[in-house]
């Protein structure tokens, strides 16, 4: 493993060289836009709770409002926010790799459309979107207008998340939580994904979350090197061939421009 402060002559060859990249994001890809990640403290109604502890059926069971409403209010902070260089770089390498007949597969464990608005195409929401709804009982699906929150203002008094049009359910977030399983069809794409790449990119995840911090190690199956970017080791650095150690912001113009 090659732990490197910046990008190298020999990382700039493989990047070249490469025709079908996959990249698994997570969310530290969006920390430079102002989404806090994952490890970092809960801010304000939410700060006695860790993210971990919210995302979980049983945590909306027993308060839905609560757990409602930290939804709604993280959907106001996504919706202000905007995407990072980070974002865009990736959408200029995908753009780039398929005119020339190849392609650049994201699949993120991010549950905001930051990939998305940075002009990409996502193939795999591992863990689902923050703006979709639906039925925790029959699935339905629910459209609701955009939160009226102030993203970065004092957390909202809890509300009530809204009924179900066809069995008067709880409507939820349409996210993966905590002990669920994710969506198969999502997860075997980014499977494939990895498995035919000819490089692996792993950019701000701690490497903590399973299973979807187990894909890039698909990639061991055919030695395809793996690059990670992170300003820290995580859970899975001692996988890769290089670890490019700084913000994802800077690291991944340089490595795709
Ligand atoms: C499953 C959607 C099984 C919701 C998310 C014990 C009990 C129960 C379950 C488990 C258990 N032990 C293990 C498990 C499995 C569990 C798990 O992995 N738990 C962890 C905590 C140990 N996994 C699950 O429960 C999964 N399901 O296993 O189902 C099953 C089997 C059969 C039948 C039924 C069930 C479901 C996991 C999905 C949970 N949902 N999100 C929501 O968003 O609210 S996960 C959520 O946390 C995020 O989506 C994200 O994936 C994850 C956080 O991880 P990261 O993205 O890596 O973010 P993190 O904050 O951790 O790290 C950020 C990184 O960025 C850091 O390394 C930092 O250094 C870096 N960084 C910071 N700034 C930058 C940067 N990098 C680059 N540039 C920067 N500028
Ligand atoms: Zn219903």
């Amino acid at each position: 493993m090659q732990v490197l402060s910046h990008v190298t002559d020999e990382l700039t060859d493989l990047i070249r060289s490469a025709t079908r990249v996959a990249v698994l994001s997570g969310a530290g890809i969006s920390a430079e836009s102002g989404v806090p990640t994952f490890r970092e403290a809960q801010t304000g109604l939410w700060e006695q709770f860790s993210a971990e502890d919210l995302a979980t059926s049983d945590a909306f069971h027993f308060a839905p409002a609560l757990v409602w409403t930290w939804y709604r209010w993280r959907q106001s902070l996504i919706l202000q926010v905007e995407p990072n260089p980070g974002h865009t770089a990736l959408a200029r390498w995908q753009q780039g790799l398929r005119a020339a007949g190849g392609d650049l597969s994201i699949a993120t464990q991010n549950v905001d459309d930051l990939h998305e608005r940075a002009g990409a195409h996502v193939l795999a929401h591992l863990h689902g979107s923050i703006f979709d709804h639906r039925c925790a009982e029959c699935g339905e699906p629910a459209e609701l207008p955009v939160p009226g929150y102030d993203g970065f203002a004092a957390p909202p008094e809890p509300e009530d998340p809204p009924t179900c049009t066809a069995c008067g359910a709880l409507v939820r977030p349409g996210v993966v939580w905590f002990g669920e399983m994710l969506p198969m069809e999502a997860f075997d794409a980014a499977s494939a994904a990895v498995r035919s790449a000819d490089v692996v990119v792993v950019a701000g995840t701690s490497g903590i979350v399973q299973p979807a911090a187990s894909l890039p190690l698909l990639a061991l199956e055919r030695g395809t090197p793996l690059i990670e970017i992170n300003p820290v080791e995580s859970d899975i650095s001692d996988a890769m061939d290089y670890c490019l150690r700084g913000p994802s912001g800077t690291m991944l113009p340089a490595l795709a421009d």
